[in-house]
Formats: structure tokens, C-alpha cells, sequence
């Protein structure tokens, strides 16, 4: 514990003058740089008169999204900071041009981040998903969170009961007991609800805020080439129970390329190797 973290006070729990928030779009892409001076190198942020009660390490599965990510980290910024989050950014990019696979990246980004810094919360989100209401709390909870249950361009709807993309959170304790993302979603579809699987079946039940609090704005956008719909993934799903143990954090292997302090996050470039032959 540093000098200034004995001198502060805890933070509040729920940080007061939080409501909805207006999501900035064509005013960050036509202006070319906005002023957030508070940010040492690599995106990691402090409230600066407190001391925040958790510290959160916020993970973007990445590969040709420049323009999203801009947004979003312009965004999300100053929406941290409102919050008084203590936060970090890694931006978790596939390098070459193999089927994109965005659970195991989430994973790399889960074990990069532990490595640098004492975080016990993790959010893992798309870098197309924005809230809308400062009320939206990006921390971690009793049980594993989802949060993208109220998006725009689905009219503020849950698609479905179980739906569990887009965003969540886990304290690193819960991220263990499901041992992280399966590794072997290679395309789009399907990792998000496996994931779902492991929650359940590690006797966790997940939470989410009210559709309300949890209005977000989500990009149209259309399937990214390099990720074409996974045609394994309803069998994976089906067996996520007696492969969690085994397919997960603890047999996560993948090569960095290169690890990038950015002044607004950091961004880690990473060789996620060749999708493994069946074993289900
Ligand atoms: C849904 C889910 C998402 C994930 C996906 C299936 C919601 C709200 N979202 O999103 O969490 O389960 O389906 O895999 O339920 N990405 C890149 N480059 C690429 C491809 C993907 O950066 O070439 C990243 C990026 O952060 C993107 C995310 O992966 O937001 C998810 O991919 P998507 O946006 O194409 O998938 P989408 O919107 O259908
Ligand atoms: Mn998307």
C-alpha cells in the first residue's frame, strides 16, 4: 500500500450525480484528438481522493474495429472516472488473419492484466457497446454479472432469458471457478453462452441491473470478415459441463507479440495459435 492510499478514504460505494449519460458519436470522430489529461500511460486510472473499493481491469477482444475503439475509449474515460473507478484498459488484438476467436482473447487479456496489477474485478465487453446511464455500474457483484441486457438495437430488450454477451463482469474469484472462456470458439456465436454453461454449472447464478439503468448504445454493424459464424458451437455448448475443467484459464497457451502502453489503454497484440482439433 502506497502513502496515498493510507492518507485516503474508502470511495463510496455508489458514487453520488450518477444518471443517464449522452453517448458522443460524430463529435469524436470529427474532432481528432478530446483532452483527457488525467490518464498516465496505458489507460489505468484512480480516483484521486479516494480509494476505490475494487479495481477493475476492463478487457476488448480486438482485430480492424479502429473507429468503435476510438469512440468507446473516448467515452468510456471520462465515464470511469465519473464513477471513481480504479481501471485499466487492455485492448486484446488477434494478430494475423485466422478466424477471429474473441473468448480466448478475453482470457489472454484476463492473464496479461493479473500479471501487471493487483485487479480483483474484470469486465470483459465488445468495443461496440456504450452505456447510457452513468448509473451503469462497471464493478463486479456478488454473482457474475451480464450487462449488455438493455441495447438500443434491440430495443432495450432481452433477446433471451439466458442471454449472456456483450458485456460482464466477474470478480477474479468467480473468472476461477468457471476457469475463464472455453478456448475453442473459433468464429462468431455461441462463446457467450457456453460461458453462460460454466456459470451455472459452477452453482453461480448471473445478475443484471434493470433495464433502465442498463440502456446502452450498440453499433450496427456487419460480420466481420475472419469471423464467420462457428458451426461447432451448439455441440461445444452442449458439453461445456464436462469440458470446463479442462478447456479454460488452465490450459490457456498463446504467444505475445507485442505489449503496447498507449496513453489511453494498453493494447496487447497476441499470437492465439491454430484451433486445436476436436476433442469434445
Ligand atoms: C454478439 C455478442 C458478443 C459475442 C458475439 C458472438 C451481444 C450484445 N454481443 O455480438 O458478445 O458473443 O455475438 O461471438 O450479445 N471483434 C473484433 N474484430 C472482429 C470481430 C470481432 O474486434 O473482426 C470483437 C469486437 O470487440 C466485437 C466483438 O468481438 O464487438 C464481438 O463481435 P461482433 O461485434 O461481430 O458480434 P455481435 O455484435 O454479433
Ligand atoms: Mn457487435
Amino acid at each position: 500500500m502506497d502513502q496515498k492510499q493510507l492518507q485516503l478514504p474508502d470511495c463510496p460505494a455508489l458514487p453520488s450525480d450518477l444518471g443517464p449519460y449522452n453517448v458522443e458519436v460524430n463529435e469524436i470522430i470529427e474532432k481528432k484528438v478530446i483532452q483527457n489529461t488525467n490518464l498516465p500511460l496505458g489507460g489505468h486510472s484512480e480516483p484521486e481522493n479516494c480509494t476505490a473499493l475494487q479495481k477493475i481491469a476492463i478487457v476488448i477482444p480486438f482485430r480492424n474495429r479502429e473507429l468503435h475503439l476510438k469512440v468507446w475509449l473516448h467515452n468510456m474515460h471520462p465515464f470511469l472516472q465519473k464513477q471513481q473507478a480504479d481501471y485499466g484498459i487492455y485492448v486484446v488484438e488477434q494478430y494475423g488473419e485466422l478466424k477471429f476467436n474473441r473468448a480466448k482473447l478475453l482470457n489472454v487479456g484476463y492473464s496479461e492484466a493479473v500479471n501487471e496489477y493487483d485487479y480483483n474485478c474484470f469486465i470483459f465487453t465488445d468495443v461496440d457497446i456504450i452505456p447510457m446511464d452513468h448509473r451503469n455500474l462497471y464493478r463486479c457483484s456478488q454473482n457474475p454479472k451480464h450487462m449488455a441486457n438493455s441495447l438500443d438495437k434491440f430495443n432495450f430488450r432481452l433477446r433471451y432469458k439466458t442471454v449472456f454477451g456483450g458485456v460482464v463482469a466477474f470478480s477474479k474469484e468467480q473468472f476461477l471457478k468457471v476457469n475463464g472462456f472455453s478456448n475453442m470458439f473459433w468464429g462468431w456465436g455461441g462463446e457467450d453462452d457456453e460461458l453462460y454453461q460454466r456459470v451455472i454449472t459452477a452453482g453461480m447464478k448471473i445478475e443484471r441491473q434493470s433495464q433502465n439503468i442498463s440502456k446502452a448504445k450498440a453499433f450496427l454493424h456487419s460480420r466481420d470478415k475472419g469471423n464467420e459464424q462457428n458451426p461447432k458451437s451448439i455441440r461445444l455448448i452442449k458439453k461445456a459441463a464436462i469440458r470446463m475443467h479442462r478447456d479454460g484459464l488452465n490450459s490457456l497457451n498463446y504467444t505475445i507479440i507485442s505489449v503496447t502502453k498507449h496513453r489511453l489503454y494498453t493494447k496487447v497484440t497476441v499470437d492465439i495459435g491454430l484451433p486445436e482439433e476436436s476433442i469434445d
